[in-house]
């Protein structure tokens, strides 16, 4: 039997509203996505939260899954973890993979032995891995987390990290030593927003996770606000240096992880915000899962709100 163009113009139609479950990882607890596209799949490097944690983060290693479709994911295991560094004890949080001259760049943050925090650096050939240790030591040892490397059209590289304050350094062509001191970010409710809970130490609402990016000539900031019920905010600015102007909400915050994390690509011309929450059952803030919501941009180039999947 043949089907009648009304109906199949409304399957077509169906298959235009079909997208990929949220969460995105469903066999484990995965956060802080950070996807990179490469040879026409989009990777995303996640961190892990393991079952075994109770009242803080355990975390021992990093994931990597990849999609060509935005629907079907391939899981690539653990091409990364604590272990991988010897000066390293514990926390493996928010890391994100550049690409280089054919080489792939994983920034982590972890604890160092003795306690404090500093930044490392692992290395791979290939996008799956397998990584080393580039360094043996730290590249920022200032116990600080969540760093993001974002790379300009001129070439020259940039680290972004902090939390509370927010830093940025450039990177040397080599990608593993830094070129200059660090600059501290002006952090005001001007650049970042006024916090939700008022703080006269800290008035603006930049918390961590920043994801800086570039689109027609103007640099975005996405940025995890308001500790610790966290939604997701942003700046831009003329240069990846700034000054930042602060923009608005991009995605409230959830009812079941008190922390957001954002990462952002535009793949086969959309455009994917990733984030992750407490969705998948039993999930938490220690449990969470990353999930992805495709938007578009105000023709102004600002930013819709977004409405994060919650089940
Ligand atoms: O995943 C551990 C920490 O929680 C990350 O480093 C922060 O961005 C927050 O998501």
């Amino acid at each position: 039997a043949s089907m009648s163009w009304g109906a199949a113009a409304a399957l077509i139609g169906l298959l235009h509203v079909v997208h990929a479950d949220n969460p995105i990882v469903q066999t484990r607890y995965t956060a802080d996505p950070a996807p990179i596209v490469h040879n026409g799949r989009v990777y995303v490097f996640t961190s892990h939260d393991e079952e075994t944690a109770r009242d803080f983060f355990d975390m021992r290693d990093w994931r990597l899954y990849s999609t060509d479709d935005m629907m079907n994911w391939l899981d690539h295991g653990s091409p990364l973890g604590l272990d991988a560094f010897d000066w390293v004890q514990s926390d493996a949080w928010a890391g994100q993979v550049v690409e280089r001259d054919g080489q792939f760049f994983w920034y982590v943050p972890m604890s160092q032995i003795g306690g404090e925090r500093g930044i490392g650096v692992a290395v791979a050939e290939n996008i799956t891995g397998p990584y080393r240790d580039a360094i043996g030591e730290p590249l920022v040892a200032n116990n600080e987390i969540d760093p993001h490397t974002f790379i300009d059209d001129d070439g020259q590289a940039y680290i972004y990290w902090g939390n509370p304050g927010l830093w940025y350094a450039e990177l040397n062509d080599d990608m593993i030593s830094l070129k200059n001191d660090p600059v501290e970010v002006n952090l005001t409710t001007a650049t970042f927003g006024p916090r939700r809970d008022y703080d006269s130490d800290r008035p603006s609402s930049y918390e961590e996770g920043p994801w800086v990016y570039k689109r027609d000539e103007l640099y975005y900031i996405l940025y995890a606000a308001n500790c610790c019920d966290e939604d997701i905010r942003y700046s831009t600015a003329p240069t990846p240096r700034g000054p930042w102007t602060y923009r608005g909400v991009v995605m409230p915050p959830q009812s079941r992880a008190f922390t957001n994390h954002p990462g952002y690509v535009e793949f086969q011309g959309n455009n994917y915000f990733f984030y992750h929450n407490g969705a998948l059952p039993r999930g938490g803030g220690y449990w969470r899962s990353v999930a992805v919501e495709q938007f578009m941009y105000n023709l102004d180039g600002t930013i819709p709100k977004l409405i994060m999947t919650e089940d």
